[in-house]
Parts: C-alpha cells; sequence; structure tokens
C-alpha cells in the first residue's frame, strides 16, 4: 500500500517527535529468575504435537461479510501448488486431520451410494446453510498421493449423521434423529484400507456434543453406541493388518457430562483419545480479540478445561488420551482483524524444532506478563524455553536456574547423606556447575513484529524479518549465540526460544 506524500510527512514529523523526546520510550527493566524443574516432566506431548486442519468449507463459506476461505478445503486445494509440499515438509511428519464442521454432510463416493456425487451448494435451510457434499475416490486418491509423498499423518473426521434425519431444534442447531447408518463409512474405509493408504486415526463426527451444528438425539448415549459399532468396523477391516488406526472422540468442546457419559458407555479400550476444541478467544468479530490475547488473565482461564478433561480421564477413561483435536483461536474464521498477524502467533516452526516431548516444570512468579514453558530440548541434550513477553513496557531480564543445584543446597542438611538420591544430585550439580564457567554458549531465537507493529504480518527473527525465497523456501532460523553468564534480554511484546544445550535435567535423558 503506498502513502500519499502528505501523509508520509506527517509521519515523518511524529518519528522525529518521538525521537526527540526518548522519555516517552523509556522502558522499565525487570531481572527474573524463572526456576526449571529438571528432575521430572509434569506431562509429554505428542511426537507430532504441531498439526493442522483442512477443512471442507467451499469459497463461498463466510462470516461477517468476509469470505476468507478461497480454494483452501480438502475438495479444491492446489494439491501441487510448491508451497504446499515444502510446508508440510517443514513440520515432518506433521499431523493433518481431514475434517471440520461439514464433515457430517459429507458423503463418500463409494460402494453402493445410489445418487451422484455433487460438491456443497450453498442451500438456505441446510446445517450450516449448505447442502450434503461429496467426496469422489478419485480426489481422495490425490489427497493421499500427496500425504504419502510428504509423510503426512492422517487423521480424518467421519459423518456420524449419515443416515439420520432432522427431527427437531435444539438450542443452536438441528436434533437427528435415528439411528447412524455406517454402510458409507464401512465402504470408504474398505477402499482406504484395499488402496494401501495409511490413516493413522479416524474421528467420528465434529461438535456434535454441544449442537452447534447439529446434535444427536439421545445425545452421548446414543453417541457412545455408535463409537462401539465404528470400533467393530475397524476391528473387522483391519483385521490381520499390522497397522491399527486409533479411534477418536467426540471432537466437540468439552462438557463435563457429556464427555463422562460418552467414556461410561462406550466402554474400556473403544475411544483410545478424547478430542476436544479449543477457540478460546471467542468470536471472530469481537474487538477485543487482540486485547484478549495480550492479557495473560484472560489466556490462563483455558486452563481449566484441560484439568477437568484430564479428571473425566483419570474417572472414567484411563486408557485414552487427551487431544485438542482443532483450535484456532477465534471461531467463525478466525478473527478478522487479527488472525495472520504476529499477535497472533508464536512461530509453530521453531516450536516443531527445538521443543522436545518432554514438559518441564517452571516457577516463576514475578510478573503474570512473562509467560513461561520450558521443554527438553528436540533431538539434543538440555532444555529449552519459550518466553513470551505480553508487558508493552518492561524489558525482562531473564536468569534461569536449574532446580535441581537450589534444592540441594536447601535439602542437604536434612537429607540422610548417601542415599543413591543425593549421589545423584550432587554428581549433577557438579556437572551443572562445571558447564556454567562461562565458556559455555546459549542459543536464543528472538521474534518481534516487524517495525515493532503487533499487526504486522512479517515475523523477524534475530532483527532479520523472515520471507519466502523466490522459490517458496522457508529462510534460514538461525539463533545468536549469548554468553550463558549473561542474562537472557526479552523486549516487550516479544517472544523468545531459549535453548540451554548444558542444562542438567535428568527428566531429559
Ligand atoms: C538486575 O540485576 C543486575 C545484575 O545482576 C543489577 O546490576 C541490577 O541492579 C538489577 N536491577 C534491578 C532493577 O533489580
Ligand atoms: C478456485 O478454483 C477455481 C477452479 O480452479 C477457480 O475458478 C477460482 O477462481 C478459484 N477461487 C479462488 C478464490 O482462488
Ligand atoms: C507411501 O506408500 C508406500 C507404498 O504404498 C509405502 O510403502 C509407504 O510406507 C507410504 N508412506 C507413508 C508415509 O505413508
Ligand atoms: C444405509 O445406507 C446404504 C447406502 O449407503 C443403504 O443401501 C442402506 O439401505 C442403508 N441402511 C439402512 C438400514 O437404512
Ligand atoms: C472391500 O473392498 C474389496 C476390494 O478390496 C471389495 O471386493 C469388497 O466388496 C469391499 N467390501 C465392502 C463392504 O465395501
Ligand atoms: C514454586 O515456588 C514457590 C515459592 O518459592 C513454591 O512454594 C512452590 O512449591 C514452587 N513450585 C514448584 C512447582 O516448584
Ligand atoms: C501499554 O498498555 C496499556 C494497557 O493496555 C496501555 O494503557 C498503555 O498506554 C500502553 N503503553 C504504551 C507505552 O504503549
Ligand atoms: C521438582 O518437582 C518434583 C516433582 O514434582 C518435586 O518433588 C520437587 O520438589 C521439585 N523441585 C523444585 C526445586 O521445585
Ligand atoms: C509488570 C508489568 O510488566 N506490567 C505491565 C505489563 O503490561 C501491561 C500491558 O501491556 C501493563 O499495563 C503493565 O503495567
Amino acid at each position: 500500500m503506498r502513502l500519499p506524500k502528505r501523509e508520509l510527512c506527517f509521519w515523518v514529523f511524529l518519528l522525529f517527535l518521538v525521537c526527540s523526546c526518548p522519555k516517552i520510550l523509556a522502558q522499565d527493566l525487570v531481572n527474573a529468575t524463572i526456576i526449571v524443574n529438571g528432575t521430572y516432566t509434569i506431562a509429554e506431548t505428542d511426537d507430532n504435537f504441531v498439526c493442522v486442519t483442512l477443512d471442507w468449507w467451499p469459497p463461498e463459506k463466510c462470516n461477517y461479510y468476509q469470505c476468507p476461505w478461497g480454494n483452501s478445503s480438502a475438495l479444491n486445494l492446489d494439491l501441487h501448488h510448491p508451497i504446499l509440499a515444502k510446508a508440510i515438509r517443514a513440520l515432518n511428519p506433521l499431523r493433518i486431520r481431514v475434517g471440520g464442521s461439514l464433515q457430517d454432510q459429507l458423503v463418500y463416493d463409494v460402494g453402493n451410494l445410489g445418487f451422484p456425487c455433487h460438491p456443497f451448494r450453498k442451500m438456505k435451510d441446510g446445517m450450516w446453510k449448505f447442502s450434503e457434499g461429496c467426496l469422489g475416490m478419485d480426489r481422495w486418491d490425490e489427497l493421499n498421493q500427496l500425504f504419502n509423498k510428504t509423510g503426512v499423518i492422517v487423521t480424518f473426521g467421519l459423518n456420524a449423521l449419515y443416515g439420520r434425519h432432522k427431527i427437531g431444534k435444539g438450542v443452536y442447531g438441528d436434533v437427528y434423529g435415528g439411528a447412524w447408518n455406517s454402510s458409507n463409512t464401512r465402504s470408504f474405509i474398505n477402499y482406504t484400507i484395499s488402496k494401501g493408504y495409511r490413516v493413522d486415526s479416524w474421528e467420528l463426527g465434529n461438535e456434535l456434543s454441544n449442537g452447534f451444528g447439529a446434535s444427536v438425539d439421545g445425545g452421548a448415549e446414543q453417541y457412545g453406541k455408535d463409537l462401539i459399532t465404528l470400533k467393530a468396523i475397524l476391528r473387522d477391516l483391519y483385521k490381520g493388518s499390522h497397522q491399527q488406526p486409533l479411534l477418536l472422540a467426540p471432537g466437540g468442546f468439552y462438557d463435563q457430562k457429556w464427555y463422562n457419559k460418552l467414556l461410561q458407555v462406550s466402554g474400556t479400550n473403544v475411544a483410545d483419545v478424547l478430542t476436544h476444541h479449543i477457540y478460546n478467544l471467542g468470536a471472530g468479530d469481537d474487538p477485543h480479540v487482540k486485547s484478549k490475547i495480550l492479557d495473560p488473565h484472560y489466556l490462563s482461564q483455558i486452563s481449566e478445561i484441560y484439568k477437568e478433561l484430564q479428571l473425566t480421564i483419570q474417572r472414567h477413561g484411563p486408557w485414552a488420551t487427551a487431544w485438542v483435536g482443532e483450535s484456532g483461536g477465534a471461531y467463525n474464521s478466525g478473527g478478522r482483524l487479527v488472525a495472520n498477524h504476529f499477535v497472533y502467533s508464536f512461530c509453530t516452526l521453531l516450536w516443531h524444532r527445538l521443543m522436545g516431548k518432554g514438559v518441564l516444570g517452571t516457577n516463576f512468579s514475578g510478573s503474570s506478563y512473562l509467560r513461561t514453558y520450558a521443554h527438553c530440548s528436540k533431538g539434543k541434550a538440555g532444555v529449552t524455553l519459550l518466553l513470551i513477553n505480553l508487558s508493552n513496557t518492561t524489558e525482562f531480564h531473564v536468569t534461569i536456574q536449574n532446580g535441581m543445584n537450589i534444592n540441594l543446597h536447601k535439602g542437604e542438611a536434612n537429607h540422610r547423606e548417601g542415599s543413591s538420591v543425593d549421589i545423584l544430585k550432587k554428581f549433577v550439580t557438579w556437572i551443572g556447575k562445571k558447564a556454567s564457567d562461562g565458556s559455555v554458549k546459549r542459543q536464543e531465537y528472538h521474534l518481534t513484529p516487524k517495525d515493532g507493529n503487533l499487526l504486522s504480518r512479517t515475523m523477524v527473527l534475530n532483527g532479520n524479518p523472515l520471507v519466502l525465497s523466490e522459490n517458496g523456501n522457508i529462510p534460514a532460523l538461525d539463533p545468536v549465540l549469548v554468553d550463558a553468564k549473561l542474562p537472557t534480554s526479552l523486549a516487550p511484546y516479544s517472544i523468545a526460544f531459549v535453548t540451554l544445550p548444558n542444562f542438567k535435567a535428568p527428566a531429559c535423558a
């Protein structure tokens, strides 16, 4: 966008004003000590924690007078676009979940479908304002060629409304009654197996637990029975195969009663994974989306859901694991003015490269505006921290301490000498001290928005704007090396990954 000359002069003038009054820019400087506990992992993420949903929305899908989807759906995406394969490979192994709101209106053109295969059309009284759509097996073949070529781990969301019919209205959407007809799903999975396509996991239905688009008459009870049916189909069709797919359910918003019931009804070892969706920023047209992202108290609220889901699994389905099956920040096609901008991001690619599976506890109570996450480093020794500074005024000087070393000094007097734990602790502390004698460097990746504008669409890494090359290649993501004795300087409104190769964490060994 070109600015008219007069406006440009205005900006130059403003800039001059700001520069001549340095006090306006003065920042607070706060020393912060973060303690990382490397004794035990407090959680473990999946190998392929970063994942992507490939949705079914046609270009005609609009929200708030905008139609942002274009040709990005599983039915119309340009599968030969060179940037697509490069992006998928950069995140290898990338899990792609093929699914979304329209999956419960999608039929598969295989077996005895009995009617022609048509794409989704706009339809006033259709669910989500669209008609039923259809996936041709030629398109499914093409998708699988891409998945196979790029090493994608595939999760597929199945139509859980097939064979049911509208019987009334719920609070938000239509209620569907009758039994699930699994015949189309069965034919589709059978086709998939016969072609040798590897699907890692099958999921039944999308957001039926809350009924935003639709719900099933009989609720969790009926859904739990359908899940048993699907499990039996999978066991039958994959009989003798060395690759047993996982069964995911219910891919909705967490509701304690509904999720508990689903596990009770479906029973042991039916649902392998309990999936739930997160849109904690609210509606995409909310003018406060940006300020919600910058408000640590608002952001932390979502942790309550994780705690409750964990309890549900402990009490009713200890065989299952928890996944976030879909999340997009703000619902209805994203935050209109903030999605795709710096403020909405944290650099998934660096996360993928640096953060390992083991999650470590961190302890920092200085300011809620400094958010800290520690993981075992990926594929190498030591730990990596993700630090997010949500403050617009404070620069943090961060010192990272090994909790084990502190424990030793405090606990030495009360511990029985000679226990194997004590010996281990002393040994490890000794290495830790040696490692911080000054010769050691730490790797830091500082991310800021271009020109300091949180709504910039260009991310800057250690001062260099990150842009694709002419051929669509991803630029190098190089760290700066910093003397391990010095604290990490974290600028206001910035994000940093900090890799400490010599941090001794037994939990990561
Ligand atoms: C922060 O730490 C440095 C070095 O340890 C010290 O010189 C400085 O006074 C501290 N600043 C504040 C505000 O505590
Ligand atoms: C989507 O693809 C179709 C068919 O290739 C093309 O006609 C249309 O212009 C594309 N739409 C967008 C928004 O790119
Ligand atoms: C791709 O297909 C080939 C041949 O069927 C198979 O051997 C290979 O394991 C597949 N790769 C992936 C990532 O699915
Ligand atoms: C289920 O759907 C198939 C078509 O996919 C149809 O042939 C069959 O009759 C249906 N079964 C029932 C019980 O309605
Ligand atoms: C499953 O696929 C095989 C071909 O591999 C076909 O012969 C069979 O009829 C299919 N069964 C069903 C139930 O679709
Ligand atoms: C964090 O530090 C506080 C205060 O020092 C302490 O009470 C708490 O137990 C620590 N938590 C962890 C997880 O280390
Ligand atoms: C920092 O943020 C606060 C709260 O959002 C705002 O009131 C203040 O004006 C901002 N200060 C600067 C220097 O941007
Ligand atoms: C580290 O975590 C373990 C297990 O949660 C705990 O027993 C220990 O006290 C923690 N150490 C510190 C220094 O917080
Ligand atoms: C302690 C601290 O840094 N406080 C500031 C954090 O950032 C918010 C908003 O950017 C300010 O309002 C606080 O003063």
